[in-house]
């Protein structure tokens, strides 16, 4: 910890990372703003992710991006050790724990409202002794019963989000009828399985899970559709930041700009779900984000 007494950018100039020292009182789920669309920043503790992988690998260097994003005003802090994106290679829970605990426990002491993007109920586990609140898993439609089971004991706060295989198989797996409708009904025949485990409506959270088995096109009818994942009766959760499906609108047919120049392209994808009532986006660039959610939030919800 004490290296991270000197992290630069971190805390306030006078005072490097006090917070760290003192733990603040846990932040709390009932506590997140209800006048705006919540803002959850990514940190990915991970050396492959497809726009920031490698940026945050050392535990010190992920939390003190993890503090920036705090202190930029971001609301939770999504902590993930394991690459997502399509093709990215299966990491050991060890090593994804190894990765991301000390990273969460820093957080979490600091003041964060922390979650953790994990598909692994080992690793949820730990992280919610950590500190986390809501626990973020991408496996969609191969939950492990596992998982089902801490949700349910711990009463923890769980995304559910869409997805269909996984990162090898889902880019094959995008045929729909109607992506909407058929999205909305297997989030449901999900969500059943967690009620009769014994989870709460309360605790769960929906997400249409943009880019995670959908092509370009029918990420832009989900965008279009979110009225519909509110009418589940969940907070929902959307996270399209820096994705493919951006890169390939603003190529315009020619070369696609890289991830990390996607940041505008995101804020607008934020100002325009949240002016449609999405309750939070999963983005890399909290302050583009937190500004575009004040702006619907004045001009919709007067
Ligand atoms: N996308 C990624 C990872 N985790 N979690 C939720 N709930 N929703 C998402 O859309 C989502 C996610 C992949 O993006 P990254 O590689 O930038 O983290």
């Amino acid at each position: 910890m004490d290296s991270l007494a000197a992290a630069p950018g971190t805390g306030p100039a006078t005072s490097p990372l006090p917070v760290l020292r003192a733990a603040r009182r846990p932040a709390r789920f009932q506590d997140l703003p209800t006048d705006r669309t919540v803002v959850m920043g990514i940190l990915n503790c991970t050396p492959d992710s497809f726009s920031d992988g490698g940026d945050h690998a050392a535990v010190d260097q992920a939390i003190a991006h993890g503090l920036r994003m705090h202190y930029a005003g971001a609301d939770i802090i999504d902590v993930g050790g394991e690459s997502t994106r399509p093709g990215a290679a299966e990491v050991p829970e060890a090593e994804e724990q190894r990765r991301i605990l000390p990273v969460i426990e820093a957080l979490a002491r600091a003041g964060a409202l922390v979650s953790v993007d994990t598909r692994h109920a080992s690793t949820a586990a730990l992280a919610l002794d950590a500190g986390a609140v809501i626990i973020n898993d991408v496996s969609g439609t191969a939950v492990s019963a596992e998982m089902i089971q801490l949700v349910a004991q711990r009463q923890a706060y769980y995304v559910l989000m869409h997805n269909r295989g996984n990162s090898r198989t889902m880019d094959q797996l995008s045929r729909y009828t109607d992506v909407v409708a058929d999205v909305i009904a297997e989030l449901q025949q999900l969500r059943e399985r967690f009620y009769t485990a014994g989870v709460s409506a309360r605790q769960l959270l929906v997400d249409p899970g943009v880019g995670f088995a959908k092509t370009a096109d029918q990420n832009w009818d989900l965008l279009a559709r979110l009225d519909q994942f509110a009418a589940l009766g969940h907070p929902v959760l959307i996270g399209t930041s820096r994705k493919r499906f951006l890169g390939t609108l603003l190529a315009d047919g020619g070369r696609a700009p890289e991830p990390k120049e996607r940041d505008s392209a995101t804020a607008a994808t934020t100002a325009l779900a949240a002016a449609n009532g999405v309750w939070g986006v999963r983005v890399h660039d909290v302050p583009a984000s937190l500004a575009a959610a004040k702006v619907a939030a004045r001009q919709v919800r007067r």
